[in-house]
């Protein structure tokens, strides 16, 4: 029967085709690992830049401090895996006006920022060094805080967490 055979070879050009129309349209826009080509690519603006970049807030602008530092805490290497020991001290005690520097031994970035996680309305209210590249070390002053308790935990890795005592 030649109409059969007629159709079974139309039916093979015409799912070439789609093949090829499938090939040409869309193997450009299918997301690839690394590929930075893709169809939805914008690039960033500056504004988009700074939009995710805020600058700390004024008062947690702890890095210029000349306070004498009165607590150093460093950030344990291998702290950003759950579970491993992060701020070494965990509990920071200081006293009121005297900083505490901050050393990051690990090799991700960290932070030291006040509230229990980053769900706490205050986080980042009263100290945020915002993020410690590893090798560096930043300053949270005390001068602004009254004597008590602070929680603090690492925005990158909430479950980062400690305790500043001001006294
Ligand atoms: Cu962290």
């Amino acid at each position: 029967m030649w109409v059969g055979k007629v159709a079974f070879i139309v039916l093979l050009i015409l799912g070439g085709i789609t093949g090829v129309v499938m090939y040409i349209s869309f193997h450009d826009i299918a997301p690839v690992s690394g590929n930075m080509q893709s169809f939805y690519r914008k690039n960033l603006t500056p504004q988009d830049i700074a939009a995710a970049n805020p600058p700390p807030a004024a008062s947690s602008s702890s890095a210029t401090t000349s306070a004498p530092v009165g607590a150093s805490v460093t950030i344990l290497a291998g702290a950003s895996t759950q579970g491993n020991p992060s701020y070494s001290p965990d509990t920071v005690t200081v006293k009121k006006g005297d900083a505490i520097s901050i050393t990051n031994k690990d090799t991700v970035p960290h932070t030291m920022t006040n509230g229990k996680d980053p769900s706490d309305p205050t986080t980042g209210k009263l100290f945020d060094t915002s993020l410690i590249s590893p090798a560096a070390s930043a300053k949270v002053a005390t001068a602004k805080l009254s004597a008590g308790t602070y929680p603090f935990h690492c925005t990158v890795h909430p479950y980062m967490t400690g305790t500043l005592k001001v006294q």
